[in-house]
């Protein structure tokens, strides 16, 4: 081949118009890019390093290790070394659900990799980017049952958004090219690379893309006009509409828009609690969140109020009408919110808007179904309806709301279960009025941080109260494992949004179950400087599976106790022993007096810190409508 002379090439840029040199540069900056020559392992972190990753949470082994040899020469990227690959793979997804992008964790073949399943579950069921990288045997003994062989790829088949299995080493930078994009295009989930090690030890000189080809694959979609009038005629004709919306609005990035919109219509707004902050829930239109123990004014709004039956054989007996038009933005009508899907919305008109195909008629059919992004259809219909205003005003739907929102806020008392509780006995010597309701520690930590901290949860009656008591103002504030429901997410998921961002307050609300399946993250925490708070509303049992216990099995405990049953005086384990074992301070809390002080030196803390709050077990949240219920079944009273 002939190079052309330079100067020749100057002479032809100059005879070029501006555009013509401006496509010819983008052009170039599409072109591929030719590496010197790497090893695998190398180009699987220079890849990395193209992707932006700045922080990678990775436990290493043998089939695993050259890629961390290669990390450690990244001047780009910081290796977190968690204590388990769960707490790797919920680390990684805190950081993804903190910031929108992709988080990224990395285990050895075998048991690193399996560890690593429960987070790649929960960053599918919550739409979480997440690329999970795992060392795989070399490729010759694929089948053979070797040391620490498992087939990863075939397990995770039914919880990732896609995987690959890499048996090319010149594959690398596009299949890592394509598993960011895949991760965080469209609805966002978790894609796992399988990465041999003798592909990790080859040798080549690596391609890399600038651009991803796809067949087949639209993360991009946009609802027509003639759909979106079509909604705009049905607020139009309603009376009674309800915005029902999720973590689609925060994902798509949409909730500036979805605030325009619903200030244009002034239709009131209920989330998920996966869309807890998509809208201020401090707004006079926003009704919290709904569904098993959310709002009861929230349930209403959609469902219509009913009288309560006790029992589920009874026939409904409706007191006032719920929404007419429900409009499901970004959601996917979770069993949790939807209780008996037949019921749900029984009376309403629903248009169901989501980015992913198969939600569509999934659930719950819809009247107006339309696969769109939300930001988009959102903005538009703005638009729209600021070129020809609605005519409704919805006065007499706004007053009913505002009737259940008196009669029915969230609401916690010291019942006389408490009173007469094993916890006031054993701990508080009766002492009423020092009790500490595990309610009344989120309402102070809400006003202790002005509601500005980002949360995550544990899985339990903590995770209830932790989205029913903190009011979230902002998207991705409360980060919590809500369609897996993994009990061990809390703390170390706290651990990767503080990495994000080290100078927000980022507390982790947990329950002492859920707290001690990832309490080695404490170590994580301590040797790598990061400040995520915990506070364990330590209650000593596995507090909801005990609620459901009181409610359908006569409080009869089946396996449900964590303490220490000879000697229930003790509160066991030791969580403050156990946090300075790892070097991180802890104070435990018994009595309300001590609450405020104490919880000001946790926040004042410029390194982890444990608070340990015994409270009773005895609470129960409330709302409550049983799994499979319906509104007619909710207990919200006090
Ligand atoms: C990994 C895992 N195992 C079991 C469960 C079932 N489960 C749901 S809530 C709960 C109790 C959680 O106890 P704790 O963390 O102390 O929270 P509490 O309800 O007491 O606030 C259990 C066992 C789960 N969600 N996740
Ligand atoms: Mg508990």
């Amino acid at each position: 081949m002939r190079l052309r002379p330079p100067v020749l090439d100057k002479y032809r840029k100059q005879l070029m118009s501006k555009t013509a040199q401006s496509e010819t540069k983008k052009a170039a900056n599409k072109r591929p890019e030719l590496g010197p020559a790497m090893s695998g392992s190398e180009i699987l972190v220079a890849c990395l390093e193209r992707e932006g990753v700045e922080t990678i949470f990775a436990y290493p082994g043998g089939a695993s290790m050259e890629i961390h040899q290669a990390l450690t020469r990244s001047k780009k990227i910081r290796t977190v070394l968690p204590r388990h690959e769960q707490g790797g793979a919920f680390a990684a997804e805190g950081y993804a659900r903190a910031t929108g992008r992709a988080g990224v964790c990395m285990a050895t073949s075998g048991p690193g990799a399996t560890n690593l399943v429960t987070g790649i579950a929960d960053a599918f069921m919550d739409s979480v980017p997440l690329v999970a990288i795992t060392g795989q045997v070399p490729q010759a003994m694929i089948g053979k049952g070797g040391f620490q062989e498992t087939d990863i790829y075939g397990m995770t088949l039914p919880v990732v958004k896609h995987s690959y299995l890499i048996t090319d080493i010149n594959d690398i930078p596009r299949i890592v090219k394509e598993a960011f994009h895949i991760a965080q295009t469209g609805r966002p989930g978790p894609v796992l690379i399988d990465l041999p090690k003798n592909v990790q030890q080859a040798r080549t000189q690596p391609v890399f893309p600038k651009e991803v080809h796809l067949r087949g694959y639209h993360a991009d979609r946009h609802a027509s006009d003639l759909e979106l009038n079509e909604i705009i005629g049905l607020i139009q004709k309603s009376e009674r509409p309800v915005l029902y919306v999720g973590g689609g609005i925060i994902t798509g990035n949409a909730s500036a828009e979805l605030f325009r919109f619903a200030e244009t219509t002034q239709i009131p707004v209920t989330t998920t609690i996966m869309g807890c902050g998509a809208f201020p829930e401090t707004h006079r239109l926003s009704l919290r969140w709904l569904g098993m123990h959310g709002t009861a004014y929230a349930n209403w709004a959609v469902n219509g109020e009913f009288v309560h039956r006790k029992s589920f054989t009874e026939p409904m007996q409706r007191i006032a009408p719920g929404a007419d038009l429900l409009l499901a933005f970004g959601v996917r009508f979770d069993d949790r919110v939807t209780g008996k899907v037949e019921k749900f919305c029984e009376t309403g008109t629903i248009v169901h808007i989501d980015i992913d195909p198969s939600e569509i008629n999934k659930n719950k059919p819809a009247n107006l179904p339309i696969v769109s992004d939300i930001k988009y259809a959102l903005g538009r219909m703005v638009e729209m309806l600021e070129e020809q205003p609605l005519e409704k005003k919805f006065t007499a739907w706004h007053e009913q709301i505002a009737s259940w929102k008196e009669r029915a806020p969230f609401a916690y008392r010291v019942t006389d279960e408490v009173a007469s509780s094993h916890h006031m006995r054993d701990h508080l010597k009766g002492k009423e009025n020092e009790v500490i309701l595990p309610q009344m520690v989120v309402e102070l930590l809400y006003e202790l941080t002005q509601g500005d901290a980002i949360l995550t949860t544990g899985v339990g009656q903590h995770q209830m109260w932790a989205a029913q008591y903190y009011k979230f103002k902002h998207p991705r504030q409360l980060l919590t494992s809500a369609g897996l429901g993994a009990m061990g997410y809390g703390y170390p998921a706290a651990l990767g949004a503080k990495v994000a961002f080290p100078n927000r307050q980022v507390v982790d609300i947990d329950g002492d179950g859920s707290f001690l399946m990832n309490v080695q993250e404490l170590a994580t925490a301590h040797i790598e400087n990061i400040a995520a708070k915990a506070i364990i509303l330590n209650n000593q049992h596995l507090g909801m599976v005990v609620q459901w216990e009181d409610k359908f099995f006569e409080g009869n405990r089946g396996h449900t106790y964590l303490g220490d049953p000879e000697n229930r005086k003790q509160i066991y384990p030791d969580y403050v022993a156990m946090a300075k074992s790892f070097n991180v301070p802890s104070e435990r809390v018994m009595y309300r007096k001590d609450l405020r002080a104490a919880m000001q030196r946790m926040l004042d803390s410029t390194e982890p810190y444990v608070l340990d709050v015994i409270v009773p077990y005895t609470e129960h949240v409330l709302p409550f409508i049983p799994a499979g219920k319906t509104v007619a079944d909710m207990i919200w009273k006090v």
